[in-house]
């Protein structure tokens, strides 16, 4: 594995664990440590020994946005000119293994929004989500806009996005279902290793697709995402897993998945 400064990488069976460590900054999202995470995040989405990835941060932030300093005297045409934060965003969401977030801590602004990247998002009772470029004189630049009012509706997103004070803590981000679960922030990661363990445990084949399924939910009309998930449904048929899956059902055992 590569050295890193900003994050910590371990593997545990098929599950592997991503770690934002720059704890002076609270994990404030500077440029090599997003380099770091998307390296980190390609090299175990190409690796076939890992089925589901959990990122995570410390007990007092998961991350508490963009570096501004780092980014206090961009302009507009460097903005432009290297796509700020275009590459980034668009990279880790196209990982196609299942990342679960464990958010214990601030998760704020550009935090917030890689939280909202990951597919499943677990709490620590002392979590706290929030959106406050506003108050930067900016907006969210990394999907706040788009996936938060996916996920807590109009009304909610707009208030904590023009206010940059409205927070959701834990028990409030579980009510509006942007997460869907609460621990005790000690045992928040060990939790989300479970979780992640159980997807990887599946054949990947079939947890790829039904990731990528659930996703056009946000992309494309009924009819459309109907037809793109019976497809899925059907290519299922043509993997090891769907046949062994289904003869242990048929044959009262447990499953053997070989994730081809
Ligand atoms: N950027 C740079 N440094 C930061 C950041 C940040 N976002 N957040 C905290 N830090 C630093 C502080 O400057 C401080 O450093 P130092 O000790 O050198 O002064 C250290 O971390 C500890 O922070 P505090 O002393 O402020 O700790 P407190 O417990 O008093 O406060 C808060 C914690 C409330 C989280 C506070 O630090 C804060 O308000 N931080 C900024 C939150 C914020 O505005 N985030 C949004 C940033 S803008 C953004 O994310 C744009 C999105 C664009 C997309 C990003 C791509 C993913």
């Amino acid at each position: 594995a590569p050295a890193y400064e900003m994050i910590k990488t371990e593997t545990q069976g098929r599950v592997a664990i991503i770690t934002l460590n720059r704890p002076k900054a609270l994990n404030a999202l500077c440029s090599e440590l997003f380099h770091e995470i998307n390296d980190a995040l390609a090299r175990f989405d190409n690796d076939a020994g890992i089925g589901a990835i959990v990122l995570t941060g410390s007990e007092r932030a998961f991350a508490a946005g963009a570096d501004i300093k780092e980014m206090k005297d961009a302009e507009f045409i460097s903005n432009y000119k290297n796509n700020f934060l275009g590459h980034w965003v668009e990279q880790i969401s196209k990982m196609r293994k299942p990342i679960v977030a464990a958010v214990n801590g601030y998760a704020l602004g550009g935090g917030c929004e890689l939280a909202m990247m990951c597919d499943i998002i677990y709490a620590g009772e002392k979590a706290v989500f929030g959106q406050p470029e506003i108050n930067l004189g900016t907006i969210p630049g990394a999907g706040g806009t788009q996936r938060l009012t996916h996920a807590v509706g109009k009304s909610k997103a707009m208030e904590m996005i023009l206010t940059g004070s409205v927070n959701l803590d834990a028990q409030e981000a579980k009510t509006y279902g942007l997460v869907s679960a609460v621990f005790p922030p000690e045992k928040l990661v060990e939790e989300a290793i479970k979780t992640a363990t159980k997807i990887a445990s599946k054949g990947a084949v079939s947890v790829q697709m039904a990731k990528e399924a659930v996703n056009q939910a946000y992309e494309l009309s009924l009819s459309s995402g109907l037809h793109f998930e019976r497809r899925l449904f059907q290519a299922t048929f043509a993997t090891k897993d769907q046949k062994e899956g289904m003869s242990a059902f048929a044959e009262k055992r447990k499953p053997n998945f070989v994730h081809e």
